[in-house]
């Protein structure tokens, strides 16, 4: 694929055809809905173990998604190491310090008030994984040399959309962290300049006393986000 080669269009017949009818996607076009709207983003988790080849399979999930030419723009870090889970969260409060501190700007820190929002990321710890989604800003051949990636904040913005329910699907509670700035991580999880770190998935199970902001519950209603054209 990423070969400098001239690789030809050869298409093959769909694999996996799908062929639901009309009452059939109804079904289940509702009943994934009804899944999804059961995701949460919580700030509080089990600290209880999580299988790695249950995140691994979520990961998996994630590279199922569509990308620019094909160039998958995408590479996730997975940690349970508690040591390294404890200095993301060390460095993550950093930044968030600064940020909550007037780096972020009054505006912002309105936004966020009714979020309930602080410097402090205990889940950074409690949670069982942490994973770290990178973008592929250029990718690189084995001597070094690069070739252009396509469309990479949509790309890589699919594959967290796919992660996410992913991971809800299998019964695991996510919350979606940004520490800003978080160049850190390339320095901490070693990787590549190339990369550009996205975002931080706090991953487990909720805990027993998990809540929500209020807020949280209010989605904007269909008619608010679509217009049909028919
Ligand atoms: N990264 C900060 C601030 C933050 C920003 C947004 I936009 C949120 O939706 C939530 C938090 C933090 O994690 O606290």
């Amino acid at each position: 694929m990423f070969s400098r080669d001239h690789l030809t269009f050869e298409p093959i017949p769909l694999p996996d055809h799908i062929d639901l009818s009309d009452p059939e996607m109804r079904a289940a076009s509702q009943a994934f809905f009804d899944t999804m709207s059961k995701r949460h983003t919580v700030r509080d988790f089990e600290t209880t173990p999580i299988p790695r080849d249950v995140i691994e399979t979520c990961i998996a999930t994630a590279g199922r998604a569509p990308s620019g030419a094909n160039h998958q723009p995408w590479s996730f870090a997975a940690i349970s190491n508690p040591k390294l889970k404890a200095r993301i969260r060390a460095e993550a409060e950093e930044e968030e310090r600064r940020f909550y501190a007037g780096g972020a700007g009054d505006e912002w820190i309105k936004a966020l008030e009714p979020i309930g929002t602080n410097d402090q990321k205990p889940h950074l710890t409690d949670a069982p994984w942490l994973i770290v989604v990178f973008a592929q800003r250029y990718g690189e051949f084995e001597d070094g040399t690069r070739y252009k990636n396509y469309y990479v904040p949509e790309s890589v913005g699919i594959a967290c959309g796919f992660l996410i329910a992913a991971l809800h699907h299998a019964g695991l509670s996510v919350l979606t962290h940004t520490p800003n700035p978080m160049k850190f991580l390339n320095g901490t999880l070693e990787r590549p300049a190339s990369e550009k770190p996205i975002m931080i998935l706090a991953v487990g199970r909720a805990a027993q006393h998990a809540t929500i902001p209020t807020v949280a519950k209010i989605k904007k209603p269909l008619s608010e986000i679509l217009s049909v054209w028919e």
